[in-house]
């Protein structure tokens, strides 16, 4: 089976519905014709700027749970921790030194981020985020890499250097593929329809927690920001708030977007998509925040079967990277 690799970091308490939409529901439908590879990607969470090491490891724990709460099978696809592979951050130096300053420069997650942050507080891990990201892929000898629209530059540039390494260094890396779905690449924040729902946002009301009690989030929906013009229609452009209510209301009812068009015709129907949007969302959480209790109820099985997917990860990735060591000229040890 051709592999596929994904993963998110553990930067919060809990994932929003973008990363579930966006990515998981498209790692869950491809697990079973792919043999996948999900990783909680730690090293990338110390990107951010300063983390309690006690966070970072609940977050670790609490992340994986959501993995397999939100359908991954541990026992088919491989579960771990990024940090739990050292190959990498030692595959991530080697991308490093064949990726261009200015090429890194212009990754727009880099300029938004450290801009966010105020321009120089943002770290050196910050910038080499995307080398270390094009490690995580090429690691695995991976086909297809299920992610966000956000993410599809440092796609790009995990090929573009894939092609230039075995275009230097002789047939090493398999070049991967985008996997972004179609309707629920970038689910939008509710309070800023035009920004993508994300963990950092400084606004928290744009983002819905899937392990918040669900009424927080009903009300974060009940308040979505949408227009005055009072009739629903998709027009992204226009209408952004509603485009994305109709979008997840699409993604978690199963009903296209026309029909739901149909559906909420009228005047004054604004109030009603919400309070459908908030049954399906609450629908979604409560059983997956009662598995994320269960799993994290029990510690050590979780972390044995974090262990189980950290030594079936090794087993590939320290071929991969013995391919690329030798490839570079590394002198094998002795
Ligand atoms: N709003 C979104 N819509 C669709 N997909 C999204 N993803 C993130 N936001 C959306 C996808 O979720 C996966 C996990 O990404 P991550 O943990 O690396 O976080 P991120 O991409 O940095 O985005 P976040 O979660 O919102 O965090 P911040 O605020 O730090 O940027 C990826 O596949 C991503 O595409």
């Amino acid at each position: 089976r051709p592999r596929i690799l994904s993963g998110m970091q553990p930067t919060h308490d809990s994932l929003h519905l973008g990363n579930y939409l966006g990515a998981q529901v498209n790692w869950v439908a491809m697990q079973a014709d792919f043999e996948a590879f999900f990783c909680v990607v730690d090293l990338h969470a110390l990107t951010g700027g300063q983390v309690s090491p006690e966070d970072l490891r609940r977050r670790t724990r609490i992340t994986a749970a959501q993995y397999i709460a939100g359908g991954i099978d541990p026992e088919t696809s491989t579960v771990f921790v990024q940090s739990h592979v050292p190959e990498h951050a030692q595959l991530a130096w080697i991308l490093n030194c064949i990726t261009g300053f200015g090429e890194a420069s212009r990754m727009t997650q880099f300029k938004d981020k450290s801009v966010r942050g105020g321009g120089d507080s943002a770290n050196v891990g910050l910038f080499t985020y995307p080398m270390l990201m094009a490690a995580d892929i090429l690691l695995y000898d991976t086909a297809a890499v299920p992610v966000g629209e956000d993410q599809r530059q440092h796609l790009e540039l995990t090929r573009n250097l894939a092609q230039r390494f075995n275009a230097r260094f002789g047939e090493t890396f398999v070049v991967p593929e985008a996997h972004i779905p179609a309707g629920t690449a970038k689910i939008m924040s509710l309070v800023e329809p035009t920004s993508k729902m994300s963990k950092s946002a400084e606004n928290q009301n744009g983002s819905l927690w899937m392990l918040d009690e669900p009424k927080a989030n009903v009300k974060k929906l009940k308040s979505a920001v949408t227009d005055t013009d009072n009739e629903v229609r998709f027009d992204p452009e226009a209408k952004p708030g509603i485009a994305n209510l109709l979008r997840i209301h699409a993604a978690l009812s199963g009903e296209s977007v026309e029909a739901l068009v149909e559906q909420y015709a009228g005047e004054n129907r604004y109030g009603a998509l919400k309070g459908d949007v908030a049954t399906l969302v609450t629908e979604l959480q409560r059983p997956f925040k009662t598995h994320v209790d269960e799993l994290l109820a029990d510690p050590a099985e979780l972390d044995a079967v974090l262990r189980k997917g950290a030594d079936r990860a090794r087993e590939v990735a320290s071929v991969v990277l013995e391919r690329a060591y030798d490839a570079v000229g590394f002198l094998p040890r002795a």
